[in-house]
């Protein structure tokens, strides 16, 4: 009777273990992932290659907090495709309004993100300086418009 206890637990724990694995990657983030509308959009936000790395800027939309929208970017060596997921990364956004945000990404997955509140219809500029494990500092700009 023990010896089937505690088989039964080893695999209640092998299969949980996935499970809490990727609950890691977003749980961090003060948000409930089944919120985030990631079919909400079609292709990459934005798309640039700065310095040998390319930079993949994919922007949801969230729905039910005070924030409104997950920026998450992935980095990649430029010719080898390779994801470059070592390092640091930061994002200012500046509204229509002219008002400022500026966060700190958290790694998750192969890439970096945070949540932004761009509530108001208009043009945002996005700017985000990172950190590789190159050491390099790269820049990178675009204009994001919330329709
Ligand atoms: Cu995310």
């Amino acid at each position: 009777m023990k010896k089937i206890a505690t088989i039964l637990a080893a695999v209640s724990f092998a299969l949980a273990a996935p499970l809490v694995a990727f609950a890691m990657d977003h749980e961090s983030m003060p948000m409930e992932h089944g919120s985030m509308e990631h079919g909400g959009h079609k292709k990459a936000a934005h798309e640039e290659v700065v310095d040998g790395v390319k930079a993949t800027f994919d922007v949801y939309n969230l729905t039910g907090m005070k924030e409104t929208h997950h920026i998450m970017v992935t980095f990649t060596d430029a010719k080898t495709g390779k994801p470059l997921s070592k390092g640091e990364a930061k994002i200012k956004v500046v509204g229509p309004d002219k008002a400022e945000q500026v966060k700190d990404l958290m790694a998750m997955g192969e890439g970096f993100g945070a949540n932004f509140t761009m509530p108001g219809k208009g043009k945002y500029g996005v700017m985000c300086k990172f950190k590789l494990a190159d050491g390099k500092v790269r820049t990178v700009k675009f204009w994001y418009t919330v329709k």
